[in-house]
């Protein structure tokens, strides 16, 4: 799919006070730090549409960016950040858990897995919670330039193994990297078919 516009619409504190429109969203979620908005800034190719920022926990803010006019992208605030007081991590919470469990636009939720990683308690508790929720995930392991591909795979290996423990079916997985570029067209393609498949049922 080709990006031929990419906008930023809006940054929103709760769902109360997002976007009222119809446009399907393909939202972003992982631990503060993991590449969201490096992921988005890759997916369309603008450099600093998503701030990637450097300091965990800064954005709160549920972010809307319109593509192709039609569509959404959505950053949403990275989990399990402790710089942030107990209050603001609640509100925080609550904010992502309704927009994850009520958003009625959402068509799929990428949880981001950093894959220099083997499973972390953080994000298992989050796609523990998740696979309550009646939602459309995938994961997509993030960074892959940062290590070798054996490290990258026995790390995705691990986690899915970890994840049969409180999940009957396995997300789909793609894997990431926003230096080498890895990733951008399986996920594009995908959210493409996840589109022309959400325009068919409506
Ligand atoms: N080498 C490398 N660095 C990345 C990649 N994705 C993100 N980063 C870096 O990791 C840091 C956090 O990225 P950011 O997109 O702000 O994460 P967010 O907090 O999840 O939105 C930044 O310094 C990015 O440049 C990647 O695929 N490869
Ligand atoms: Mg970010």
């Amino acid at each position: 799919m080709k990006i031929k516009s990419a906008e930023f619409e809006t940054s929103a504190p709760t769902i109360a006070s997002a976007p009222r429109w119809t446009l399907p969203e393909f939202a972003f979620i992982g631990r503060s730090n993991v590449g969201k908005s490096s992921l988005i800034n890759l997916l369309t190719e603008r450099n600093a549409l998503a701030k990637a920022s450097v300091t965990p926990g800064k954005t709160k803010l549920i972010n809307f960016f319109r593509i192709n006019t039609n569509w959404c992208l959505v950053d949403l605030p990275g989990y399990g950040y402790a710089k942030v007081n107990r209050e603001d991590r609640a509100d925080f919470n609550v904010a992502v858990a309704n927009y994850i469990e009520k958003r009625d636009v959402l068509v799929h939720l990428f949880v981001l897995i950093d894959s220099r990683l083997t499973p972390q308690k953080i994000d298992l508790e989050f796609l523990n919670w998740l696979s309550t929720i009646d939602v459309a995930f995938s994961l997509v392991f993030t960074k892959t330039d940062k290590v070798s591909m054996n490290a990258v795979e026995s790390n995705v290996a691990l986690f899915k193994s970890t994840m049969k423990s409180f999940m009957t079916v396995s997300p789909k997985i793609f894997t990431s990297s926003s230096t080498t570029k890895r990733g951008r067209k399986e996920i594009l393609d995908f959210i493409e078919a996840e589109l022309a498949r959400d325009k068919a049922s409506a």
